[in-house]
């Protein structure tokens, strides 16, 4: 590459943009694009550590077929004829396509058409199933379309933020430092923070109510009683632009007459459930962000509509400062909805229904085959395939053998599917295993094209690197199926901007109500013009117009009005005597989603080289669990395995899993395979964030880990978990059989694969205590160290051992000791990722008392200084040390309120 790339960040749905260029060293350098308006320059530490994912290491780089190498004429033309016999012989709703919120625009935009204009089935549904669509259906109730009528701005300019079911300060980092480190001089957002556990996003909040999992619909309906009785409803608003207010009220008011039935309901303190509903009444500018926890429910689009209802009622939509704000979760969730990828939407935010709108986009696709009614979605699909309806699948930048719930069930389909393809740029992950014909796709870097963020901005992802091996676009894999299928003529793309014309020249033409999502103005944009395209955010401005939505009051429904939406709440899913806890799914800071790209970052990696549940005190008292051990989660399902974490940062009664690792990375460790998938009824989105499971030890005999050079395969054991450190692979591990001979046994995993070194060895039968070491060069090769129980040795500073090139006696003696000699203490976990500060390290400044505030903190660590994604831990540090110094009670509520 020459000179600089502006593009946008692959991960999260705040789309960052960011500036790649080649640092003197030759060394890739990816920054934050001071120039792009979401980020202004920021970054988090997974966009800060892009550099180091984009190795081709584990990269797909040639088709194949049946794990053979295969060229693309064989895979294309295979595939294409196994999707025309098959709808030949079963009609075109015996195949489907599984795609995501990863692809791009252009990607998305001509894998929708194929499926629903040429193919003529509607069963194309997306990962955003699992992800956005209650929020789609709950806008589509209220609004009449699909419209986040938010902006990023409003988060800097509202008085008063209530997050619930987010975790911004992980998921929405940039976006999370944007409202609460604003421009020297403005006042910081008061923040409420809605959520069963005590995450990171509540280091500035003023307020936290950790209500019992899945109430949120009664807190919403208890916060619309309390307006109206307080007298806080906009009534000009709600008579001019709102339908169904009275008998939302009346429905509300049943389910939560009064603030004390509301805390007894959700569990929570009556004080504090009133002070959320003051501040939330007496705040006009007041934004309300929400994601997973709300969306991932089986009542989820009911939860959002308790949100939009109070919104409504305050006429507090699409104003500076305030609203709804559904944040989505994917790089191009938003584009998705755009080019209508979910099975429910036909395109360009027309749905089924909507004849004149269908029939408008069959003439504008000149389509042979419209599709006539909704596909199935995600859930339905895999059930479909179990049944032998769907046989041939199309997966395309999404890994359902992890992702989806009821996991088990949906390996079995997987493997039972007369036909899968997956389109991916990894070669090797749970998915591809059940692959027939794997096609290579582009990654970040390589590919090109554009995705919508959150706010709805339009954004160019750029390449930047050369085309790895045989990899292709994922447009052109989509264009030259639909060749083969017969419809060449009309995937006759040449470029992402040739489809990206199309696909703006069909959001204006079509008749029906007026749609707000019309970005037509862009259909005629030559190639130069979309190759420099700036980000642009819809609705386009038009002169001096304001790229706001909704504000004017007036809807896209056929009156014009708004819809309050009733909402009774349903029962929430309760533990019982067998399987007495919650369990909680989510993310971790610094992974993305099955990790295959984020685990090839040691410096994210270090966050979790495992796979850790977190446990509230009394419970892990109750389940005989410690701190350190290993659990096994089992629910009616599946079972999970995992290293317990036991905090008070976790509401009694539930657990906190990460969703992210696979079996690449773990034994035992997906949380899909737990998970009954049981779905909200209008939207179909899957309750993941809510299982009844019970929590016991796992037992071993033996525990263990390893640190070598190179990766090492694990013999005999009855669970594992691996990752790349920095310089070196991390293998935990554990097991009930044990070798006859401990020496020959570690030997097998590490003498062969270092052969040549110096082994060293100690063992101590009785005590069940083993420790083996590999030297090479006089260099540290390898260590492993077995016990009869999870008190190991620290492994931070066996891992600080590989950084010197020669042993000093002394610390080869400690391998074997299993303790440093002079034992500098664990520093704990990683705290910030960028700098690889620990825990430790920042909490010895504290107690130093010289560091009062993050910024020197920052200073005198060094943690934060990069990309400020862990300001939030340190926010909280620092708070939780000035408590322990004033013994002063948690919250700064009666200060601020
Ligand atoms: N680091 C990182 N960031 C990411 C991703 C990633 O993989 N890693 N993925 C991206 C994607 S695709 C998405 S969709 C977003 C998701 O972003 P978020 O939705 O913020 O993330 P989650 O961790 O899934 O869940 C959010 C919170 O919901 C809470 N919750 C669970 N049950 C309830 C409930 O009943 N009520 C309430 N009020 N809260 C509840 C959980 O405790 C959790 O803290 O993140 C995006 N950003
Ligand atoms: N229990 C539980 N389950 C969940 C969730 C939860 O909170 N709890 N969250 C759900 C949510 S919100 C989401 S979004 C999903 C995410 O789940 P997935 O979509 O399954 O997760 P990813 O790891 O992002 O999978 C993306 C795949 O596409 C590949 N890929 C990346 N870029 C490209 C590209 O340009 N082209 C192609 N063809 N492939 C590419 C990657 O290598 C990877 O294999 O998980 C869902 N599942
Ligand atoms: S917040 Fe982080 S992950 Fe999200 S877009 Fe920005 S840099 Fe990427
Ligand atoms: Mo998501």
């Amino acid at each position: 590459m020459s000179g600089e790339t502006r593009t946008t960040c692959p991960y999260c749905g705040v789309g960052c943009g960011l500036v790649a260029s080649r640092a003197a060293a030759g060394h890739l350098e990816i920054k934050g694009d001071p120039a792009h308006p979401a980020n202004r320059g920021r970054l988090c530490a997974k966009g800060a550590a892009l550099a180091e994912t984009l190795g081709l290491e584990g990269r797909a780089l040639y088709p194949e077929i049946n794990g053979r190498r295969a060229n693309w004429a064989e895979a294309l033309d295979h595939t294409a004829d196994v999707f025309r016999r098959t709808i030949d012989e079963y009609g075109p709703n015996s195949v489907a396509f599984y795609v995501s919120g990863q692809l791009l625009t252009e990607d998305y935009y001509a894998a929708n058409k194929l499926m629903k204009g040429f193919i003529g089935s509607g069963n194309i549904d997306t990962n955003s199933r699992l992800c956005m669509a209650s929020s789609v259906a709950g806008h589509k109730r209220a609004f009449g379309e699909d419209v986040v009528p938010g902006n990023y701005d409003d988060l800097e300019l509202a008085d008063l933020v209530v997050i619930t079911g987010s975790n911004a300060a992980w998921c929405h980092p940039v976006l999370y430092q944007r409202m609460t480190l604003r421009e020297p001089g403005a006042p910081a957002p008061r923040i409420v923070v809605i959520d069963p556990r005590r995450t990171a996003s509540c280091a500035d909040a003023n307020l936290h109510l950790a209500p019992k999992p899945g109430t949120d619909a009664i807190l919403f309906n208890g916060l619309l009683v309390h307006l109206a009785r307080t007298g806080h409803i906009d009534q000009d608003y709600v008579a001019a632009s709102v339908a169904g207010y009275e008998d939302t009220l009346a429905a509300a008011q049943v389910s939560a007459p009064d603030v004390e039935s509301v805390a007894a309901a959700c569990g929570l303190d009556a004080q504090e459930v009133w002070q959320f509903y003051e501040w939330f009444a007496r705040t006009e500018r007041t934004v309300t962000l929400y994601s997973q926890g709300i969306n991932q429910s089986r009542t989820g689009t009911d939860k959002v509509n308790a949100i939009l209802n109070c919104h409504l009622a305050t006429g507090r939509v699409g104003k500076p400062g305030m609203g709804p704000f559904s944040l989505t979760g994917q790089p191009n969730a938003m584009g998705g909805r755009e080019v209508g990828g979910l099975a429910n939407q036909v395109a360009a935010h027309v749905d089924f229904g909507d004849a004149a709108g269908i029939e408008a986009v069959r003439e504008f696709w000149k389509a042979p085959a419209m599709a006539a009614a909704p596909g199935l979605k995600a859930t339905e699909i895999f059930e479909a395939i179990g049944r032998g309806e769907i046989k041939a699948l199309w997966i395309m930048g999404t890994n359902p053998a992890v992702s989806m719930p009821g996991g088990d069930a949906v390996r079995d389909a997987l493997a039972a599917a007369e036909f899968v393809a997956v389109s991916d740029c990894a070669s090797d992950t749970d998915s591809t295993r059940f692959a027939d014909v794997l096609f290579p796709a582009l990654a970040w870097g390589e590919k090109d094209g554009t995705v919508t963020n959150s706010e709805r901005r339009i954004s160019r992802q750029r390449n930047f690197l050369p085309v790895p091996g045989e990899a292709r676009a994922d447009w052109w894999i989509i264009s030259e199926i639909a060749a083969r299928l017969g419809f060449g003529a009309s995937f006759d793309y040449r470029s992402p901007a040739q489809i990206f014309r199309e696909h703006a020249g069909l959001t204006g033409g079509t008749s029906g109500p007026a749609r707000l999502f019309d970005i037509s103005d862009l259909a005629e944009i030559d190639d130069a013009v979309y190759g420099a395209l700036n980000p642009v955010q819809w609705p386009l401005a038009r002169g001096a117009g304001s790229q706001r939505l909704l504000a004017s009051g007036e809807f896209p429904t056929l009156d014009g009005r708004a819809r309050m939406i009733p909402i009774q709440p349903a029962a929430t899913v309760t533990a019982d005597a067998k399987r007495p806890l919650i369990l909680n799914t989510g993310r971790l800071r610094d992974q993305w989603h099955t990790m295959t790209r984020t685990a090839k970052s040691p410096r994210l990696t270090a966050e979790a080289t495992e796979p850790v549940i977190d446990i509230n005190p009394a419970d892990a008292g109750n389940c005989a669990l410690e701190e350190g051990a290993l659990a096994r989660i089992e629910s009616d399902q599946g079972v999970l395995i995992a290293r317990v974490h036991v905090t008070e940062a976790q509401s009694q009664g539930s657990l906190f899993a990460p969703i992210h690792f696979s079996d690449r990375f773990a034994s035992d460790a997906r949380v899909g395979s737990l998970i009954v998938p049981v779905c909200d009824p209008i939207s179909g989105q899957p309750e993941l964030k809510q299982t009844p499971v019970s929590a016991i030890p796992f037992d071993a005999a033996w525990h263990g880990f390893a640190l070598s050079r190179e990766p090492i395969e694990i013999i005999g054991a009855d669970w594992w978990a691996r990752a790349q450190a920095a310089g070196h692979q991390h293998t935990e591990f554990a097991g009930n059989d044990v070798p006859e001979d401990w020496d020959l046994w570690a030997r097998s995993i590490l003498g062969e694969l270092h052969g040549g070194g110096e082994w060293l060895a100690f063992g101590d039968k009785g005590l069940g205590l083993y420790r083996f070491a590999v030297l090479r060069g006089g260099a540290l090769a390898a260590c492993l160290f077995i016990a009869p129980d999870h008190n190991l040795p620290d492994r931070q500073w066996l891992a600080g051992l590989f950084a010197e090139s020669i042993l000093k006696p002394v610390d080869r003696m400690a391998l074997l000791t299993g303790a440093p000699a002079e034992p500098a203490g664990d520093q704990g976990p990683v705290v910030c990722a960028c700098q690889g500060v620990r825990l430790g390290t920042i909490e010895a400044a504290i107690a130093d008392g010289n560091t009062k505030s993050v910024a020197a903190l920052s200073d005198a660590t060094g943690a934060g200084a990069t990309c400020g994604g862990c300001r939030a831990e340190l926010t909280q540090m620092l708070k939780t040390h000035r408590q322990h110094l004033n013994s002063a009670p948690m919250e700064a509520l009666a200060e601020s309120a």
